[in-house]
Order: structure tokens, then C-alpha cells, then sequence
């Protein structure tokens, strides 16, 4: 069936795209629009009308084409092909109109718009800008600072609000769109004059210093990203050359854009996130578990409490348990807590806050969850009493009810064996906070049922976060990651590189925070008492030395004004601390460490490449099902940057080669202990493979 298709309807001509499941504008969509109109124009129609079928208009170009020989007609010339017509071309929008969907319908003469659509330039989450006339024609109807705004967050915006700036004609609020959209093409053909084109506006000026203040104000947010900066060029070259220039400025900011790693890197997570949320290979997605609307949260804590609110957000019904009245009350005041501030800003309606409340049940009574849908459990991280839990949750709740832990590292299958239903038990690893984290570890025991695998990851989604499939083993993904950059992090105190100094390394390669800041923040007594519940800890009375030196000195973080830095009073600001260093060189000393000058370099290779040789341990293992998931873990759950794609990515496309090389370096110098090459590693080394290629089991 062709994805472009014209209709006649009296002395209109309807163009309506049909390309499932985003109407993208592929090679063949491109084409079909040119030719239909060239057939409307040949047909003496007074007016075109141009609309999709399915749920969206156009969503964007076709990523999937990116990075691959570009086959005419270019979307240029598509948009280049309407503005000639001499009859007016009104573009009839629902759904979300993105990137080259909207230059499309800014081409267009006129737009139509249902309320519910929304419209945007989501161009630079994936390194890019708008290649195709945006950053053109969005300034001419609404100025250069609303266009950058738009065009710089990314974010759509609503069709209401849309056309309150001009950017939508006119709001199509009888129900049937393509009806007031022929109307409105009528009224327009009947005017007889030549349609207007935006192209032909001019942009209002600014002021002299508009530029280098904008500037100014998104450097922080924008720190490190390309496609920004040549967007700004491009509102720039709106205002200085005729658009034409500036036209021809902007496809070559975008192919520039394009071709860079950032790109390249933010398109792999654009579908690796697509593809994390699907089954993994052997898990049947019409398994399907039971309809889940009750559920029980244990556990009233920190965590207990944010994976409440997020399930009560979504319209579950929510009973939170507690064996502690006291701690059962503070659970509950989180949670209203929660809503209060989110009323506060803005972000939560006092109805839903109301509705959200009226769905929460707490108790200290096991009974009060038997008929619950799904258990997440959230209690202390220690084995014995998740066992406990367990075992009771089974004796009590019905024998369909799904059994999750929010477990961060221990054993799911261990945890499984305390019940009589293995088939029914999984992890759920939310991530703090977990009412704002998108990722959620989704660990399959030995013994867990496909059905209950789909049933989290549809939990998940409906949650609206990221649900990744992760097999199970100590840390599962993302904290056995962890370790190989943590432990390289301290190694490095000891070895002469000042907190500051791997931190701000860290931080000026991309990471939202460096470490021994993240350290502070979570706490180090956290980390400290999960590592006295390992038992296959290094033999090595370096790893880790600093950070339990810190807790036993009282020392954890900024809960206690200070950890690895110190913190005034009422700010969060990290302040290295004398007393600190000097303790490190106490230790370096008595553990007989040679202490040295050590460069950024050396600094990010060591922690990023412990996190990529733990990843390929992971993948060959089988813990991970597809690189693609690692990177999405370490985006969603670590603050990796996303212009490097996540490790795996990152290894790609540094080369695995060169990482391969470097790693063997690391073994020679630092012993095998940390850096004994992977298998999967020296392989794909040797053979110039990348991770992104590797099936497990394959
Ligand atoms: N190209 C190709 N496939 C796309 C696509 C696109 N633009 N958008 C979505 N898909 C696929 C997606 O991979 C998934 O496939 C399915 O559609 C459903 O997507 C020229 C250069 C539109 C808000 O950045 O934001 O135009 O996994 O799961 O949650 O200057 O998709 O089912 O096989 O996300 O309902 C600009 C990207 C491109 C929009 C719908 N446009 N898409 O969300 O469904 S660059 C974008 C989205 C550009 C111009 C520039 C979302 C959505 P599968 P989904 P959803």
C-alpha cells in the first residue's frame, strides 16, 4: 500500500500519509508527497489539504535512514516543492508534530491543529538541529528567542499554546479534522490571492546583545553538546543574511552535526532505550501476568515511600506496610510530602494529589496486602530479613500475586528459594529517588516466570520508566558496574590524585558528578555495609580503604557535614578538606602505595575502562542481553553522558581495539587482580568487532 496517497474531494485534493507507526518521512514518503502534489497542482484542484493517517502527523525524518547514503528527494525540496504551489497547502496536524514533521508543516501555507496535538523540535536530543528550513521559518512567526527556546529544550508544546504564538493557524475543535481542515482550505482558496509563505516574513529584531546573553544563559545546561551552539548560528544567520544563505547555513550545520560522535551516540540510545523496554530473546511477549491494580509496598522508607508515590501517580491502588508505627507514619508524611511539593510547583493537580492520597492504605498488618496484585518489597538490605519477609508474603498473599524486591545487590534467586512460588518472585531495582529515576533493573531469577517478567516490564512502562531486563548476579547491571569505576576512584586517592582532582576529571569528561561527590551524597555508609555483607571481596587492603576509613571515623557524607569533602551548613557545595588529604597519605603510606602525579587522562581511561571491562564481563555472561542495555542502565541510572552513548557505545566508538590495547596496559602495570582481560574483550580487540555486534549465546 502506497504511503502517500491522493484523494479528490470535489475541487480539493487530500494528501494523506500513511506510513506506520510515526508517519516518518522515509525516502518513499519524500517522494510521495512530490508527486502528489504535482498531481494535485495538475489536477486544477483549488487547494491541498495534507494530513496522515494513524495516531501522529509527521513525528520526523526517518532516524533509521541517518548515517546511511541519503536518497532524494531531500525534505528541503519536498518543503521547497509545496511553497511553489500556487494554491494553498494546509497541513492538518494531530498527534506529535516533530522535527522535519514540523518544517513540513511550516512549509505548508497554513496549519490546522486539534487541541491535543502537540508540536516541537526535538532535534537536539539527538545531537542534531533542525536540518530542513526550522530554524528559519520558526523564527519568523515567533521570534528568535521563542524559536531558540523551543528549539534548544527540545520540548513540543501544546497546539493551543502553538497557535497563541502563531505557529498553528487555527484549532480544529469539532472532532473531525480533516472536515475543518477542507473548510479551512476553501476559505483560503477563495481568497484568490498568492498564499502567503513564512519564508517570505522577516524576523523581529533583538536586541544587540541578545545573542551573547542567550548564549550566557544555556551554557551550563548545554555544557559539552554541539548542537546548541549551531542552532543559535542558524537564529543568528536569520537575522543577518537572506534566508536562502542562511538555508544553506543550516544543512551545513546539520550535516556537520550529523557526523559527530554525539550524534551518533544520542541516536544509539534513542532506539536502544526502544529496544531495552522489549522482552528480552527467549521471554514470549504474550506471556502476560495477572491485571495489576492493588499494590503492596513494604518497607516505608526513603525507597518504600517514592515507589508508593510513583505507583500511586499512574492510578494503582497502594498499601504500604510497616512493622514500625513510627516509621509507618514518617513513610506516609514522605509520601504527602511528595504530593505537597509537586502541588507546590506546579507539577501535580490538588485534585490528583487528593485522588493519589485516597488510593493509599498503610498498615503494620500482613493481612492487609493478602489480596494484593504485586508485592515490591523495600525493607532493610539485609538478606535475613528479606527472607523473612518473604516467606511470610508467601504464606499470605494469594497464590497468583507476583513477589518483587527492590533488593540493589543481593541474591533474587536466594530470596526466591524463601517461598514456595520461585516462578512468581523478580527484582524490581528502582533507583533513589525513585519517585525521579527513569530506571528500574528488572532482574530475572533462575526460576522467574516469563508472565511476570512482561508483568514488570509493563509496571514499568506504565510508571513511564525505563525497564531493563537484567539477569541475576551481585549488583546485577548497573552496581557491579559500579564497582570497577568505584574502586578505581579510590585506588586513585591513594595513589596521588586528590578527591577534587578525580572528580573534576570525571565531571569535565562528562559525568553529572564525579564520584566522591556521589559518594557524599548517597552516603558512605551505605556502600560500607554492603560491603560487610560480601563475602567475595578483593584480597586486597587497598580496595575501598579511604571510603571505610571515612565511616569509621564518622565521616559519611553530607548527612553528616562530612565524608570525603566537608560541607558548610546549608550547602551542598563539596569542600576539600586537609584533614582528609592527609589521612589519605597516612594510608597510601602504611599501605606501602608509591604516591605520584596522575593526569585526567589516566584518570577517566582507569574508571571508564573499569566500568567497560565489568560490562563485558556482564555481556558474556549473559547478565545483559544486549550491550545496548548496559548504555541505557549507565545513562538512566549513573548520570553517564549521554552525548558518549553509554560505556559500551563509548567503547565502539573510541574502538574496541584501542581499548583492548590500553586495558592490556592497565593489567600489565596494576596486576590482572582488576584488569584480567575478558574474553569477549580481547576478541572483539583482536578482531576490530564492536559490543553493539555481540549476541550473547549466539
Ligand atoms: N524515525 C524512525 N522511527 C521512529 C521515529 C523516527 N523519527 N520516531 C519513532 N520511531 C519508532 C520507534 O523507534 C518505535 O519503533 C516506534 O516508532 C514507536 O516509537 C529532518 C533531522 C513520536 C513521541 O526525534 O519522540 O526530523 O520500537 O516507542 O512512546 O530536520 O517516538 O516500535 O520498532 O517512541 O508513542 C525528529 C522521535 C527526528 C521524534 C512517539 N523527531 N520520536 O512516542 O512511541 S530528526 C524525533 C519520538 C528530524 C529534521 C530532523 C517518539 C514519539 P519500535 P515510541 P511513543
Amino acid at each position: 500500500m502506497s504511503v502517500v496517497r491522493l484523494e479528490l474531494e470535489g475541487r480539493l485534493a487530500v494528501v494523506t500519509i500513511d506510513n506506520p507507526p510515526v508517519n516518518a518521512l522515509s525516502q518513499a514518503v519524500r517522494a510521495g508527497i512530490v508527486r502528489a502534489v504535482d498531481e494535485a497542482e495538475d489536477a486544477g484542484a483549488d487547494a491541498i489539504v495534507l494530513c496522515c493517517a494513524g495516531r501522529t502527523f509527521v513525528a520526523g525524518a526517518d532516524i533509521r535512514e541517518f548515517g546511511k547514503p541519503p536518497k532524494p528527494p531531500w525534505l528541503p525540496e519536498v518543503i521547497a516543492r509545496i511553497e511553489a504551489c500556487r494554491r494553498p497547502v494546509v497541513a492538518a496536524i494531530h498527534g506529535t508534530t516533530l522535527g522535519g514533521g514540523l518544517e513540513l508543516a511550516l512549509g505548508c501555507h497554513y496549519r490546522i491543529a486539534v487541541p491535543t496535538a502537540r508540536v516541537g523540535f526535538p532535534e537536539v536530543n539527538l545531537g542534531l538541529i533542525p536540518g530542513s528550513g526550522g530554524t528559519q521559518r520558526l523564527p519568523r512567526l515567533v521570534g528568535a528567542e521563542r524559536a531558540l527556546d523551543m528549539m534548544i529544550s527540545g520540548k513540543p508544546v501544546g497546539a493551543v499554546e502553538a497557535a497563541r504564538v502563531g505557529v498553528i493557524d487555527r484549532l480544529a475543535e469539532s472532532g473531525d479534522l480533516l472536515d475543518e481542515a477542507m473548510g479551512f482550505a476553501r476559505e483560503q482558496a477563495s481568497g484568490g490571492e498568492r498564499p502567503r509563505l513564512i519564508r517570505d516574513l522577516s524576523v523581529d529584531p533583538v536586541d544587540p546583545g541578545f545573542f551573547s546573553d542567550y548564549r550566557k544563559r544555556i551554557a551550563r545546561r548545554t555544557r559539552g553538546l554541539m548542537s546548541p551552539e549551531r542552532i543559535v548560528r542558524c537564529v543568528e544567520a536569520a537575522l543577518q543574511v537572506p534566508i536562502d544563505e542562511a538555508l544553506r547555513q543550516e544543512r551545513e550545520h546539520f550535516f556537520e552535526c550529523m557526523a559527530s560522535p554525539q550524534s551518533s551516540a544520542l541516536r544509539h540510545l534513542f532506539f536502544a532505550e526502544r529496544q531495552a523496554v522489549k522482552p528480552p530473546p527467549g521471554v514470549s511477549p504474550a506471556a502476560g501476568g495477572p491485571e495489576i491494580t492493588h499494590i503492596a509496598v513494604i518497607g516505608a522508607g526513603t525507597m518504600g515511600a517514592g515507589i508508593a508515590y510513583s505507583c500511586l501517580g499512574v492510578g494503582f491502588r497502594v498499601t504500604v506496610l510497616d512493622y514500625d508505627e513510627a516509621g509507618l507514619a514518617r513513610g506516609r508524611k514522605t509520601i504527602e510530602g511528595l504530593y505537597e511539593g509537586g502541588v507546590a510547583r506546579g507539577k501535580v493537580s490538588p485534585a490528583k494529589a487528593e485522588d493519589g492520597l485516597g488510593r493509599l492504605t498503610t498498615s503494620q498488618d500482613y493481612g492487609a496486602v493478602a489480596n494484593a496484585d504485586l508485592v515490591i518489597e523495600a525493607v532493610f538490605e539485609s538478606m535475613a530479613v528479606k527472607e523473612q519477609v518473604f516467606a511470610r508474603l508467601d504464606r499470605v498473599c494469594r497464590a497468583d500475586t507476583i513477589l518483587a524486591t527492590n533488593t540493589s545487590t543481593l541474591d533474587v534467586d536466594r530470596i526466591a528459594q524463601a517461598t514456595g512460588r520461585p516462578e512468581k518472585v523478580i527484582g524490581t531495582h528502582f533507583f533513589s529517588p525513585a519517585h525521579i529515576m527513569r530506571l528500574v533493573e528488572i532482574v530475572r531469577g533462575d526460576a522467574t516466570g516469563d508472565a511476570v517478567i512482561i508483568s514488570a516490564l509493563a509496571l514499568a512502562k506504565r510508571l513511564r520508566k525505563v525497564g531493563v531486563v537484567v539477569g541475576n548476579c551481585f549488583g546485577f547491571v548497573g552496581n557491579r558496574m559500579l564497582y570497577g569505576y568505584g574502586r578505581e576512584s579510590q585506588l586513585l586517592l591513594l595513589e596521588g590524585a586528590a578527591p577534587e582532582q578525580i572528580d573534576g576529571a570525571l565531571q569535565e569528561w562528562g559525568m553529572a558528578m564525579g564520584p566522591h561527590a556521589v559518594g557524599d551524597l548517597a552516603g558512605l555508609d551505605v556502600g560500607y555495609s554492603v560491603r560487610r555483607e560480601r563475602t567475595d571481596l578483593p584480597d586486597d587492603p587497598r580496595f575501598y580503604r579511604m571510603a571505610d576509613v571515612l565511616v569509621e571515623a564518622g565521616r559519611l557524607g553530607r548527612k553528616t557535614g562530612k565524608g570525603m569533602y566537608r560541607y558548610e551548613s546549608g550547602s551542598r557545595a563539596p569542600i576539600p578538606d586537609p584533614e582528609v588529604e592527609s589521612w589519605i597519605a597516612r594510608e597510601a603510606d602504611a599501605l606501602g602505595v608509591e604516591r605520584r602525579a596522575i593526569d585526567a587522562q589516566e584518570i577517566v581511561e582507569r574508571c571508564i575502562y573499569g566500568l567497560i571491562v565489568e560490562g563485558a564481563r556482564i555481556l558474556e555472561e549473559g547478565i545483559a542481553s544486549r550491550s545496548g542495555d548496559i548504555d541505557v542502565v549507565w545513562v538512566n541510572g549513573y548520570g553517564f553522558p549521554r552525548h558518549r552513548g553509554g560505556p559500551m557505545h563509548y567503547a565502539d566508538t573510541i574502538g574496541v581495539d584501542k581499548i583492548y590495547a590500553r586495558v592490556c596496559e592497565f593489567r600489565d602495570r596494576f596486576g590482572p587482580m582488576y584488569w584480567e582481560v575478558p574474553n569477549l574483550l580481547e576478541d572483539l580487540g583482536r578482531s576490530g568487532g564492536k559490543f553493539a555486534d555481540f549476541k550473547p549465546g549466539a
